[in-house]
């Protein structure tokens, strides 16, 4: 792949350039003010974390209500309060941005084999407008926050009650505003990879050699930079009827809800797979790693990410099947949403054969992936009931909706981004955790995860609706198994987090290529130097050829470090 060069990196004489990315400039400002992608891409990570811990505190509250029926720990105005919270946390603040403006900032550039993004500044900026979004959440949430739901259904979310309104009183209009600004940095981080991937490659890496983390992220721009809008002009109406009394979508004054609902859906369902598509990148990476083959149908799977971005603009209204829809419309819809199964089927059969014949190991961020397997497989079938218009009709705002989705966000989604995190944490951080401690946390995690959302599609499938404080005592044991999983769940991630900890403060410094991968990322240091690599590489094989990958390219470096471990 990297036939290493011998002219240093050119423009580059070693003013410590070729100091690992995380020394190389000391000091807050060094952070500050960074344009390093490495460095933004770990504040991402840093507030990602942090939402993601936030996001499932909600989440824990709102199981520990579910405990019992009636009055658990709150009241129900709190519960509404919580539950839309918990969504709105866990889908703006860390599952759009989780992987791409994390792991892609850091991964991304150095998978091409180049200095940085195309756009420094604009990625710096991505991070603060971000940031600036984000306060406006914590501003809302310190107000009271919101018990609209994340998806501020309106004319509830749109009617002030302090302007003669009808709906919440809650504090919908920062919410709506943080929703509205964090689209920009969205959009922003799109635009950047695009220029990237298009004008940044290394020499001889042409598209048919691109990583597939690369062409997942790629897909994934496009899509940001083409629904996001949507969205802000959607939350711009919201905000405008909500302080202005306009007309737009309250039917009191002569708007139309369903209206809202077709607008803010068109963007949060090809959301979903900004949410998604990343994922699977990373589980391409890790299974080709950990199989020690290329992925079969490379160019398939990397056109199935390209699939979905197309066919998510195609399948909103598979979201309101029940909200009034002409019949004909909800039948176009659901056959589309069929289409879906294609693209993601190529990718799961693909993974499938890959690890078929393969030699496989175990360490762990391979069984994250093969957990993304085996659950995106149970969310992504599920995904088809619901597209099935007479079964969505029964299942429609009950518990196998919001089990479906847990299986999709955080069976695929969640568990790509920690074995993302296992998988490329050595070459972040410089460090290696320990094994055991991230094995026990996978299996808590597995358990736990599976005992809260499998039982969640049996209360669906027996009616229990979502968004209710309140429950029918025949579906009391059910709850009470799901509560009981999400704490093993929490435990889980505690274990990890923990793990993690561990490891910056006392691990063993990692090699440069600790599970023996052929890819571009695992030829230059762990953590890389400033600018990736001391070396400009020149690639001249695939990204998982491992039949023509020399002795050196697969070399863990161990021997490279060994004085350091004495
Ligand atoms: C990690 C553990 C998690 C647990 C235990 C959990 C639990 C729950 C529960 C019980 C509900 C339903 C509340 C109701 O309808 O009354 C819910 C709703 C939701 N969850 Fe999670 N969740 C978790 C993680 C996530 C993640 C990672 C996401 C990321 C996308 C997410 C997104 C949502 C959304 C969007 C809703 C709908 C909120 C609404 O109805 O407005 N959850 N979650
Ligand atoms: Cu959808």
């Amino acid at each position: 792949m990297a036939s290493v060069v011998t002219s240093p990196a050119h423009g580059h004489s070693d003013h410590g350039e070729n100091v690992n990315y995380l020394i190389a400039k000391r000091g807050l400002m060094s952070w500050i003010y960074t344009l390093d992608h490495k460095r933004i891409g770990v504040m991402y990570l840093i507030a990602v974390t942090a939402s993601f811990l936030l996001g499932g505190i909600f989440a824990l509250l709102v199981r520990a209500e579910l405990f019992t029926a009636g009055r658990t720990i709150m009241d129900a105005d709190t519960y509404n309060h919580m539950f839309s919270l918990h969504g709105v946390v866990m889908v703006f603040l860390f599952i759009i941005p989780s992987i791409p403006a994390a792991m892609g900032n850091i991964i991304l550039p150095v998978q091409l084999g180049t200095k940085d993004v195309a756009f420094p500044r604009l990625n710096l900026l991505s991070f603060y407008i971000y940031v600036f979004g984000a306060c406006f959440g914590v501003y809302s949430m310190v107000h009271g926050g919101v018990d609209t739901g994340w998806t501020f259904y309106v004319p509830y979310s749109s009617s002030d009650p302090a302007l003669g309104g009808v709906g919440t009183a809650s504090s919908v209009l920062p919410m709506t505003f943080a929703a509205f600004i964090m689209g920009f940095s969205s959009i922003l981080t799109g635009v950047n990879f695009i220029a990237t991937v298009h004008k940044m490659r290394a020499p001889g890496m042409t598209w048919r050699r691109m990583p597939l983390f690369i062409w997942a992220l790629y897909a994934t721009s496009i899509i940001q930079v083409l629904a996001t809008p949507v969205l802000a002009i959607t939350l711009v109406l919201l905000m405008a009827e909500r302080f202005l009394s306009l007309g737009i979508f309250d039917p009191r004054l002569g708007g139309d809800p369903v209206l809202y609902q077709h607008f803010f859906w068109f963007y949060s369902h090809p959301a979903v797979y900004i949410m998604i598509v990343p994922g699977m990148g990373v589980v391409s990476e890790i299974i080709a790693t950990f199989a020690r083959r290329s992925i079969v149908g490379y160019m398939f799977v990397a056109m199935s990410s390209l699939g979905l971005a197309l066919v998510g603009f195609l399948v909103w209204g598979h979201h309101l099947f029940v909200a009034g829809q002409s019949e004909y419309a909800v039948m176009v819809f659901s056959a589309l949403t069929f289409l879906v199964a294609i693209p993601s089927g190529v990718k799961v059969f693909n993974w499938v054969a890959t690890l078929y014949r393969g030699s496989i190991s175990f360490e762990s961020p391979m069984l994250w992936a093969l957990s993304f397997l085996f659950m995106f497989t149970i969310g992504g079938l599920t995904g088809l009931f619901l597209g099935m218009v007479a079964v969505d009709v029964h299942l429609h705002d009950t518990y196998f909706v919001v089990a479906h989705f847990h299986y999709v966000m955080v069976g695929g989604t969640v568990m790509a981004f920690v074995g993302g995190l296992h998988y490329w944490w050595p070459k972040i951080t410089g460090k290696m955790y320990e094994e055991r401690p991230a094995k026990i946390g996978w299996a808590l995690v597995f358990i736990g995860f599976n005992q809260t959302f499998i039982t969640q599609f049996v209360l669906g499938s027996r009616g229990m609706p979502r968004r209710y404080y309140d429950y029918l005592p025949e579906f009391q044991q059910i709850h009470q198994l799901s509560t009981i999983g999400s704490w093993i769940l929490g435990a889980g991630f505690l274990v990890l987090m923990f793990n993690f900890l561990g490891s910056l403060l006392k691990g063993k410094r990692a090699p440069r290529n600790p599970w023996g991968s052929c890819a571009l990322e695992w030829q230059t240091t762990s953590p890389p130097p400033l600018y990736n690599f001391v070396h400009d590489p020149v690639v001249t094989r695939g990204p998982y050829d491992y039949h023509l990958a020399t002795e050196e390219e697969l070399s863990t470096g161990w021997d490279e470090i060994k004085d350091d471990h004495k």
